[in-house]
């Protein structure tokens, strides 16, 4: 049994959460989930996030992201701190899950050091590459699901909450980096990094990607699903 790691990326409300929530929903209502298991594809599915998809990445997700605390977290901290809870996120938890036969569905991977640490903060690419990779030891995700929302729309989408992460207070020019980041990122490898279009209503962005997931399953499983 191979288990799949399906990437849900984007920039500030962008809808990732939802969407995960809902494909989540889907994959057992639709009755794949059930398919798969029932002719041994699949173990289980499951679900993950970046920052804190482990106990120790809990303890990072708090230093990276609490907008309370007084001392400012400087850029490479930052970075470092990324990478840190990925190495534990992969070796802890997504590698055995993974060996095990799991379908996981992660909110944020790779991808979210090179737009947001590369492109919004300035670091150099390079460093984050060899970092992601030190970090993963090259464990890629299947596939990763981008949903590209003007960061001005996602912004406004955020701007409701009662309070504001540390990043989430960052400007705009600073989420149109990251935007250009997660652009850059599809022109380069789009049979990985396939682009949704998140300027939809939520029911209309489920449909695409559900779309999307049945092309894969189709392709990594099909045989065995006809
Ligand atoms: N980060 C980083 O810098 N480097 C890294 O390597 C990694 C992460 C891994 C994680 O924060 C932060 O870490 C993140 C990047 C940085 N930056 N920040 N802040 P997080 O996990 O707390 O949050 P997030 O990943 O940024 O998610 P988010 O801001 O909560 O957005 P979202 O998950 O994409 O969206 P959502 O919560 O599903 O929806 C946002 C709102 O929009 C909500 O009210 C929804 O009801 C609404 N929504 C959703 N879909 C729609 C549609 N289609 N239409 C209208 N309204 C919608």
């Amino acid at each position: 049994m191979k288990g799949r790691l399906i990437v849900f990326e984007g920039g500030e409300g962008g809808g990732k959460t939802t969407q995960l929530a809902r494909s989540q929903q889907w994959l057992q209502a639709s009755g794949w989930l059930a398919k798969l298991q029932a002719q041994g594809q699949i173990q289980q599915l499951i679900t993950t996030r970046e920052p804190g998809g482990t106990p120790i990445g809990q303890k990072i997700r708090h230093l990276l992201l609490d907008h309370t605390d007084s001392e400012v977290v400087q850029d490479r901290t930052e970075l470092l701190l990324y990478a840190a809870d990925r190495a534990q996120h992969v070796e802890a938890f997504l590698r055995p899950h993974l060996a095990a036969g799991a379908l996981i569905l992660c909110d944020r991977y790779v991808d979210s050091t090179i737009a947001y640490q590369g492109y919004g903060r300035g670091l150099d690419l390079s460093l984050i590459h060899q970092l992601n990779h030190l970090a993963t030891h090259g464990l890629q995700s299947d596939i990763t699901l981008w949903l590209d929302l003007d960061p001005a729309i996602g912004l406004a989408r955020t701007d409701r909450r009662a309070t504001r992460d540390r990043i989430e207070q960052a400007d705009l020019s600073f989420h149109q980096r990251v935007h250009q980041g997660f652009m850059t990122l599809a022109a380069q490898s789009p049979e990985r990094m396939i682009r949704i279009d998140a300027n939809q209503p939520e029911a209309t962005v489920a449909a695409q990607i559900q779309a999307t997931l049945q092309q894969f399953l189709h392709q990594w499983f099909g045989a065995a699903i006809e």
